[in-house]
Protein backbone atom coordinates (compact mmCIF):
# COMPACT_ATOMS: atom_id res chain seq x y z
CA UNK A 1 0.00 0.00 0.00
CA UNK A 2 2.81 2.66 0.91
CA UNK A 3 3.54 3.67 -2.56
CA UNK A 4 7.66 4.80 -3.21
CA UNK A 5 7.58 8.46 -4.06
CA UNK A 6 10.11 9.50 -6.83
CA UNK A 7 10.89 12.24 -4.50
CA UNK A 8 11.11 11.91 -0.94
CA UNK A 9 7.84 13.74 0.65
CA UNK A 10 8.83 16.83 2.12
CA UNK A 11 5.26 16.79 3.93
CA UNK A 12 5.20 14.96 7.27
CA UNK A 13 1.31 12.80 7.23
CA UNK A 14 2.39 10.67 10.28
CA UNK A 15 1.97 12.76 12.62
CA UNK A 16 0.59 16.85 13.61
CA UNK A 17 3.17 18.36 11.82
CA UNK A 18 0.97 21.80 11.44
CA UNK A 19 -2.21 23.51 12.12
CA UNK A 20 -3.89 26.14 10.21
CA UNK A 21 -1.40 28.97 11.96
CA UNK A 22 1.12 26.86 10.16
CA UNK A 23 0.58 28.58 6.63
CA UNK A 24 -0.30 32.15 5.22
CA UNK A 25 -2.71 31.76 3.11
CA UNK A 26 -5.13 28.80 2.30
CA UNK A 27 -4.17 27.14 -0.49
CA UNK A 28 -0.80 26.28 1.19
CA UNK A 29 -2.83 24.72 3.86
CA UNK A 30 -4.96 22.68 1.10
CA UNK A 31 -2.22 21.21 -0.09
CA UNK A 32 -0.94 19.83 3.10
CA UNK A 33 -4.40 18.55 3.49
CA UNK A 34 -5.07 17.16 0.26
CA UNK A 35 -1.23 15.58 -0.29
CA UNK A 36 -2.48 13.58 3.27
CA UNK A 37 -5.46 12.60 2.39
CA UNK A 38 -4.64 11.26 -0.73
CA UNK A 39 -2.14 8.95 0.72
CA UNK A 40 -4.69 7.44 3.01
CA UNK A 41 -3.84 9.60 6.29
CA UNK A 42 -6.77 11.70 6.48
CA UNK A 43 -6.54 14.89 8.19
CA UNK A 44 -3.35 13.95 10.28
CA UNK A 45 -2.77 17.62 11.04
CA UNK A 46 -6.34 18.64 11.61
CA UNK A 47 -6.65 21.42 9.36
CA UNK A 48 -10.63 20.69 8.20
CA UNK A 49 -12.26 20.52 11.16
CA UNK A 50 -15.46 20.83 9.74
CA UNK A 51 -15.18 18.04 7.80
CA UNK A 52 -16.10 19.48 4.19
CA UNK A 53 -12.66 18.98 2.29
CA UNK A 54 -11.70 22.39 2.73
CA UNK A 55 -8.58 22.97 4.90
CA UNK A 56 -8.60 26.23 7.20
CA UNK A 57 -11.08 28.22 5.59
CA UNK A 58 -9.94 31.28 7.26
CA UNK A 59 -6.93 31.47 6.06
CA UNK A 60 -7.14 33.98 3.17
CA UNK A 61 -6.92 33.44 -0.66
CA UNK A 62 -9.33 30.69 -0.54
CA UNK A 63 -12.71 29.43 -1.57
CA UNK A 64 -14.61 31.13 1.22
CA UNK A 65 -13.96 34.43 -0.85
CA UNK A 66 -15.36 32.49 -4.08
CA UNK A 67 -18.76 31.29 -2.55
CA1 LIG B 1 -13.25 22.80 6.53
Amino acid sequence: MPKVARCPPVIPCTFNAYSCSSFVTQPQAQTVFDYCVERGFGDVHRLDGDNDGLACESLPGGFTMLR
